[in-house]
């Protein structure tokens, strides 16, 4: 007898999103989930609670990835489903999360449904996916398939002074140790993640569901400025050599820059400025601001940041100001798998979803894996556009229309016998 299909549940998605965003640093001010922080912790034990109720075998890597593994019928290449919990300062409910609760949905279903996968799947939470709390995006993720050494994860510093590393050791120390600590390509069929959007496109060409075609890169930087502290009222302005005053002009100079850069889809976001002593009645001597640019293409974003810096350069040479650029963090723009692409296209049309295949102008965990392993996203639309703030909203039939996507591509990947 035919086993009938289990619809994700719309009601368990919204209290589960809703009962993660009680884990929160700042609550009535967005919502704030530093990587292995208090509510970060809580967060993982309410998902791991939830995985093992669901009988997958859960642990945390070396790398502080959150790991649960439904096992298949033989070890043949599994499936990873994954997104991310950690959040930016002050931001939404929906990022990241939405997609780990929803492959759990789809686990969830396809359990009831009695579905017996012959691959393993594994559900991934990768860690510090933001890069707001160690300063690298994507640590987990690029960690996991060995880009990032256990050195680096030691050098990486939280506010409190505290290393990724030692970090992550703790968080595994709470949740114990999962099947494996690293992916290995050879071992893995395919990874699929499920993400809000994050921009207005889905809501304005009125779609419930995309189906990301390439990933932006994005460069981070801090760039610090140096000039001379000095009196506010008694330095004559000719002799000052005001560092926020060459941050100011660095900034409008961005601005230019990114407007004759030709790509629709190069952006460039000066998100934090900080300068010292900070004082009204001081010329500031020191400056220092992020610089986050993003495009599409390589070649663009290379392009990008050469003329970035250069422009930056050339004011603080004109202002006598001195000049440091640390690049923090970096993710090479990348175009997603094909097969896995028209395979997810394929299951929409099966469940007559329609999608839009388009680019995702935010980076992703799935960039990172996509490097070594055939990769698929699904995009539900970001209410308004907006994410990276507390208003970011998702209605959850949206999101139970990307869960059937997943659900059913989970199932096709988790039978078809061939590796590729
Ligand atoms: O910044 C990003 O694109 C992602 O939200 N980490
Ligand atoms: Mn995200
Ligand atoms: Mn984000």
């Amino acid at each position: 007898m035919k086993q009938k299909k289990v619809r994700p549940s719309k009601t368990r998605i919204e209290e589960r999103i809703s009962e993660i965003s009680t884990f929160n640093l700042t609550p009535g001010q967005g919502t704030t989930r530093p990587t292995f922080s208090e509510p970060y912790i809580a967060a993982s034990k309410y998902l791991f609670d939830i995985m093992e109720g669901l009988g997958l075998e859960t642990g945390v890597t070396c790398h502080g990835n959150m790991i649960a593994t439904w096992e298949g019928e033989n070890n043949q290449p599994g499936i990873l489903l994954g997104s991310h919990i950690d959040s930016v300062p002050h931001g939404g409910n929906y990022d990241g999360v939405t997609g780990v609760i929803a492959a759990i949905e789809a686990v969830q279903c396809l359990k009831k449904e009695g579905f017996k996968p012959l691959k393993p799947v594994h559900i991934i939470v990768f860690a510090e996916e933001e890069g707001t709390t160690f300063g690298h995006m994507l640590v987990g993720s690029k960690a996991s398939l060995g880009q990032i050494t256990q050195k680096k994860l030691a050098s990486l510093k939280n506010k409190e002074g505290k290393s990724y590393l030692e970090c992550a050791e703790k968080f595994q120390k709470i949740f114990g140790k999962p099947l494996f600590d690293y992916i290995r390509p050879e071992m893995t069929r395919a990874m699929l993640e499920l993400h809000v959007e994050q921009s207005v496109v889905l809501e304005e060409k009125n779609f419930q569901v995309g189906i990301v075609t390439e990933i932006a890169g994005a460069q981070e930087y801090i760039i610090s400025i140096k000039g001379l502290a000095n009196h506010a009222g008694a330095t004559p302005m000719k002799f000052r050599l005001d560092a926020v005053a060459g941050l100011g002009e660095a900034i409008v100079g961005i601005e230019k820059t990114i407007t004759k850069h030709k790509s629709p889809l190069g952006v460039a976001t000066v998100g934090s400025v900080s300068c010292f002593p900070g004082a009204a009645n001081i010329i500031a001597g020191e400056a220092s601001f992020s610089l986050d640019i993003r495009d599409v293409k390589k070649e663009n974003l290379e392009i990008l940041e050469r003329n970035m810096l250069s422009k930056i350069g050339k004011i603080m040479d004109k202002r006598n100001l001195s000049l440091e650029i640390n690049r923090t963090s970096s993710s090479i723009p990348i175009v997603l798998d094909e097969g896995i692409r028209s395979l997810l296209e394929e299951v929409a049309e099966d469940n007559n979803i329609p999608v839009l295949k388009m680019p995702s102008g935010a980076v992703h965990d799935s960039a990172e894996i996509a490097r070594f392993i055939p990769t698929g996203m699904i995009f539900v639309p970001s209410k308004n556009g907006r994410s990276h703030c507390s208003e970011e909203y998702t209605n959850a039939e949206d999101i139970t229309q990307g869960c059937t996507i997943l659900k059913e591509t989970i199932r096709k990947l988790s039978l078809d016998q061939i590796f590729k």
